[in-house]
């Protein structure tokens, strides 16, 4: 049994939150970026206010986020004050040159060198001060220079760095402009994490920056980018609590520095509740490790994701009784164990983990996040009902830790080692450096459980190759050496959390003695979505367990795809429907239900992301989230919310389906989650009855729709209602039938209904039947999940398609039609491996048609004719191959008048 206890603190504490602490004003500081008038004199007062203090107590940080100057490419000497950067764009960081170019049709993402430049004005009042300059995050190597000379290099995207630049900043006693240069490379670098994303890399400063003056005698800065300050409570009861608070104290002066550091903790309403305090001396250009504990706290206010009660301990370097160095960290008292049995406890109660996963881009935007975003995200998190967060595959922003803290969300968070290691020993050192970065700096959340040190690392070989079976034996006993040094360095930067790592499903793990390294055991389930059955992934698991009986396991990834472009009433694995995620889900839920030993599980992912080079409905962009790029929840943010958070909810899923078509005689499916006792079902004021929620509180009707717009209402009983106007399309089955008909377009070979730009809807594809419409011969076939399909917005009307097609029919009434075909080559064939003709009703329309040779792979073409039924012929199209087999992926006529 592992038994864990904690307190912890945020990093930056008031400083970074922005609030000035070199003075009593206590007022917040923003960015000048979108600042309004209003803002700027208030700033101004502000500044004016700190700048009578500057001599004073504290440090002074202040943020250096706002126009900056960028060369998006590599330049020589872009460092020296003499280049001219005016021609420069001006930009604002956070800031990434990817935003948009990982899902262009061109399938690279820009992977590079670029510049930044910024001029600050520096005055001669800082002489006395220490100055730093602190990054919170740069994808992915950063050299910094000052006025032209190099201050440092950090290497890694995901970490914050620090540098001291006292002697390299020019004071004046006028004011003194300075430079800060920046060259940001994001070109993939074999020696450092992460080799193999499926995500995109990210290029920029996208985090802030700041500047720190500090004087002499302060909290260590430059301590792999920690603040100085780490507070535990290595003993937490419900009764008492101890809080240790250990600091790394820098001399920078030239003398001797008599001085008292003074700890006090404070409850949330400000009131002190402990203090301790000891004299020191430090000789000049010297440091101290000093480890202070402020006593018993009894009956401390426990944290916890229902009730996250934060301290806040103040940390303070007193000479002759003034501060000259202060930090403001939050805590929370918590103590928590894995059982290998019984799941998670916090704070002595069962509590099952219920979580998900993030990866911090938005659509157009990159990783170049605001606190905003992150605010958004986290919240819509909380509000799903979660109680666990995984920060998957990298350490994310400060502000992601601290919002954690407060609303409640238990961590894991990981370094980006990915899918293989590279062997070499300096790819082992900076993988280190990042475990260091990581625990050190977040280090005081009580947030934060696990810390991981690896994702998949058996899925891929050295050769970067996704692989089955693993050969090369020196390999693995690197990747396994590798893993114990890893995880044993976490224990020993912080005996007090649990170590994980995330396996997929692959025996290779046991076999080769990785699965046990780490304290807890994380797998990635994809049973239903990549292969098998959604049902069928409790069976594995059990057998893990009962092979690893005193290993507690935690499912940090399971997800499924999908579009809210494409649905069905026929739902099936690899569809990308919102109906078919939620199936998936569903399941999943069921199996946690019946597995009691389980720790908790994690869904991948709370939000699409971006992973260029994969294809699927859509381009570049992995959508397992259960909410969209942009934010927006897909229903199966609602199947969560109604199983994990007991606010009263009533919600009728398909709610992107609110257009469809069908015929007049079908019945539609509507469902419905609630987490109370009863839901009932009216559409157009007829009532379908009232039901009670299953046990994943999910109610089923399936309705007759009438054309047109129906009004769909579900309520309970106590009040909670949702609506939804479904506009329902009645097509005749029997064309002819249709008196006033129009057009009709299929979603050839796909069992989905397809929604395009203008809501047409492309209907299911169907066997042909006399009288009506469909196709002859042909096979049901998608294109490989990673083909990025080119040319086209319609992507998932090319994501399905027949192959070896011989007809497709419309029995239509004699007259003109639009005939409008989408083709897309499938595969990387030769070009004259696939050619055939297309005939209407006897006329050939396309001779030895070639989409490799005159379009190429992957490439949409829509082809379109006017085309004519006369004596009852209807349209025939018929498509005969010459070489290689036909292949179709949309069709629709329209009636031209
Ligand atoms: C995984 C990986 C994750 C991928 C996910 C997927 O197991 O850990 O990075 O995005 O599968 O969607 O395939």
């Amino acid at each position: 049994m592992l038994i864990l206890s904690g307190i912890y603190v945020s990093f930056i504490g008031v400083a970074d939150k922005n609030i000035c602490i070199s003075c009593p004003c206590n007022k917040p500081t923003t960015p000048l970026r979108g600042m309004t008038k209003k803002t700027i004199i208030w700033l101004f007062l502000i500044t004016l206010c700190c700048s009578s203090f500057l001599y004073g107590q504290s440090r002074i940080i202040w943020s250096v986020n706002d126009h900056w100057k960028y060369l998006p490419e590599g330049a020589d000497f872009a460092q020296k004050p003499s280049m001219d950067d005016s021609r420069w764009e001006t930009v604002n960081i956070p800031h990434t040159w990817n935003g948009k170019d990982p899902f262009d049709d061109d399938e690279t993402s820009r992977r590079g060198i670029s510049w930044y430049r910024k001029k600050i004005v520096l005055d001669h009042r800082f002489k006395d001060k220490r100055l730093f300059i602190r990054f919170e995050g740069i994808g992915q190597v950063a050299d910094v220079y000052i006025n032209g000379v190099f201050a440092g290099q950090h290497k890694g995207g995901f970490t914050g760095f620090t540098f001291d630049i006292t002697d390299l900043i020019k004071l004046g006693d006028t004011s003194q402009e300075n430079l800060i240069a920046v060259q940001v490379n994001n070109a993939h670098n074999e020696f450092l994490p992460p080799l193999s994303i499926g995500y995109a890399s990210y290029g920029g400063i996208y985090r802030n920056v700041w500047l720190i003056a500090a004087n002499g005698l302060h909290f260590d800065l430059l301590t792999h980018g920690a603040k100085g300050v780490f507070i535990t409570t290595p003993t937490v009861s419900k009764e008492k609590a101890t809080v240790r608070v250990e600091t790394k104290i820098v001399n920078d002066a030239p003398t001797v520095q008599n001085f008292e550091i003074v700890h006090t903790l404070y409850d949330r309403n400000k009131v002190e509740v402990k203090k301790v305090s000891r004299s020191c001396t430090l000789q000049p250009e010297s440091g101290a490790d000093v480890v202070l504990n402020l006593g018993d706290v009894l009956r401390p206010h426990l944290w916890s994701p229902d009730t996250p009660y934060l301290y806040q301990v103040k940390s303070e370097l007193r000479v002759n009784g003034i501060p000259v160095d202060e930090q403001i960290n939050n805590l929370g008292f918590r103590w928590f164990s894995f059982e290998p049995n019984q799941g998670f406890f916090l704070n002595g109660e069962k509590l099952i983990l219920k979580g998900t996963n993030r990866h911090q881009d938005f659509k157009d935007k990159g990783d170049a996040l605001s606190n905003g975003d992150h605010y958004r995200d986290l919240k819509m998190i909380k509000d799903m009902g979660c109680n666990f967060l995984r920060l998957a595959h990298y350490p994310q922003a400060q502000e992601v830790l601290d919002l954690a803290d407060k609303m409640g969300l238990l961590v894991w968070e990981e370094i980006p080692v990915v899918n293989y290691i590279n062997p070499a020993p300096e790819f082992l050192e900076n993988a280190k450096q990042m475990i260091r970065e990581m625990i050190r700096q977040h280090y005081n959340h009580p947030a934060v459980i696990i810390w991981g040190a690896m994702n998949e690392v058996l899925l891929w070989s050295d050769k970067a190759e996704r692989i089955q079976v693993h050969e090369n034996k020196a390999y693995l006993k690197k990747v396994k050496e590798y893993a114990v040094l890893l995880d044993s360095l976490i224990r020993e930067e912080d005996p007090l959390r649990v170590t994980a790592t995330a396996m997929h499903i692959s025996d290779d793990y046991e076999q080769y003695g990785l699965s046990i390294i780490p304290q807890l055991m994380g797998f990635n389930i994809y049973d239903g979505w990549y292969s098998g059955e959604a049902e069928g992934f409790k069976a594995t698991i059990d057998a893990i367990h009962r092979s690893h009986p005193d290993h507690p396991i935690f499912i940090s990834e399971y997800g499924a795809e999908a579009d809210n472009r494409v649905n069905s009433e026929k739902p099936m694995r690899l569809d990308f429907t919102g109906q078919y995620q939620r199936y998936y889900h569903e399941a999943y839920l069921r199996q946690f239900n019946q597995m009691p030993y389980l720790s908790g599980t994690a869904i991948w992912n709370q939000f699409d992301f971006s992973q260029p080079n994969v294809g699927g409905v859509s381009n570049n962009m992995n959508q397992k989230g259960v909410v969209t790029w942009d934010r927006k929840p897909k229903d199966s943010y609602y199947l969560y919310k109604a199983n994990w958070n007991n606010a009263p909810m009533v919600y009728i899923a398909s709610r992107d389906w609110a257009i469809r078509a069908g015929t007049r005689h079908q019945k539609s499916t509507i469902e419905v989650y609630s987490n109370l006792d009863e839901v009932t079902l009216t559409v157009n004021g007829i009532s379908y009855g009232s039901q009670k929620p299953n046990d994943v509180r999910k109610c089923v009707w399936t309705v007759p729709l009438s054309d047109g717009e129906n009004k769909v209402t579900a309520s309970s009983g106590s009040g909670e209602a949702d609506h939804l106007t479904i506009i329902y399309h009645v097509y005749e089955a029997e064309l002819r039938q249709d008196k006033n008909f129009e057009e009709i377009a299929i979603n050839v070979g796909s069992a989905t209904q397809y929604r395009d730009g203008s809501d047409h809807i492309w209907i299911e594809d169907r066997p042909y039947s006399a009288g009506s419409f469909g196709h002859i011969g042909g096979m049901p076939s998608t294109l490989n999940i990673k083909t990025v399909k080119k040319n086209t917005y319609d992507t998932p009307l090319f994501y399905a398609y027949l192959s070896n097609l011989k007809e497709y029919k419309f029995d239509v009434d004699d007259g003109d039609y639009e005939l409008e075909m989408s083709f897309i080559e499938p595969e990387k064939v030769d070009a004259d491996d696939r050619i055939f003709d297309v005939l209407v009703n006897g006329d050939r329309i396309l001779d030895k048609f070639n989409l490799m040779r005159d379009y190429g792979f992957a490439v949409a073409v829509k082809k379109r004719f006017i085309v004519h039924a006369t004596q009852g012929s209807g349209i025939h199209v018929a498509f005969h191959a010459l070489k290689g087999q036909t292949v179709l992926s949309g069709i629709k006529i329209k009636k031209v008048h």
